[in-house]
């Protein structure tokens, strides 16, 4: 069972998610637990003081370092690991999914406003992560992302054995092209190989495909 840590101001943002499809399978099966920590929940003042002004001037507000403390000590062990999401971290990728699947306890840190005091990050996170090169307005929906992907890589979350093999990305490649009936619709066909029932010819055609679209689309990945 791995056990999953969200500190967020705005719970609401990801509660909804976590509830449905895969991510609630996941928790019937018992193959995650979510906990939600509101860092305005454990403040100690009369105001739930969560954020204050910069120092050193600019815009916006800086979430204060006592809340964010108070929040994850009430949470963490020795075998926790915790995440802080923002465009300053490494890349997120498949094989970052597949590594964390292994841990037993993920705290998800999300900062709001404009960050949060670098003396949290310092003493508190052991990674940060990005999910891509851009700027959202905090870090729950990067820790959701987050959680989909490594979530259903757990044992038995997905449906039947081997599911997350057939994932792009697992094999390196792009995903190949998939059809359903109809055969063919609007005046386009389902490729002929796919109704062969030959599932060597099958197999082979759709190697190619991934391995042409990724030629053409991400040759990085090559
Ligand atoms: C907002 C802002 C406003 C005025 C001047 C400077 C500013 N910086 C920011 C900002 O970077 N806010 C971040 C919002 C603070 C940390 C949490 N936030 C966040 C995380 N936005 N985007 C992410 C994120 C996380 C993981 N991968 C990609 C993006």
């Amino acid at each position: 069972m791995l056990r999953i840590d969200i500190i967020t101001l705005f719970p609401e943002m990801l509660a909804g998610f976590l509830d449905q499809s895969m991510m609630k399978r996941a928790q019937t099966l018992e193959a995650v637990a979510f906990r939600f920590i509101n860092p305005r929940d454990v403040t100690t003042d009369v105001h739930h003081t969560t954020d204050d002004r910069p120092f050193g001037g600019g815009p916006g507000m800086v979430m204060k370092p006592e809340p964010l403390f108070a929040a994850v000590e009430s949470v963490k062990t020795p075998e926790s690991r915790v995440i802080y999401l923002s465009p300053q971290g490494r890349a997120f990728n498949q094989r970052a999914a597949e590594r964390l699947t292994r841990e037993p306890h993920l705290i998800f840190l999300c900062g709001h406003y404009e960050g949060v005091d670098e003396r949290v990050i310092e003493a508190l996170v052991d990674e940060e992560i990005s999910i891509g090169d851009y700027v959202l307005t905090n870090g729950v929906l990067a820790a959701g992302v987050i959680i989909d992907a490594t979530v259903r890589l757990l044992p038995g979350v997905l449906g039947g054995a081997g599911a997350a093999e057939q994932d792009s990305f697992s094999s390196g490649l792009l995903d190949h092209p998939h059809y359903t009936r109809p055969e063919t619709f609007r005046g386009r066909s389902v490729p002929p190989v796919l109704l062969s029932g030959n599932h060597a010819a099958i197999a082979a055609w759709r190697k190619e495909q991934a391995l042409e679209r990724t030629r053409a689309r991400r040759p990085d990945l090559l």
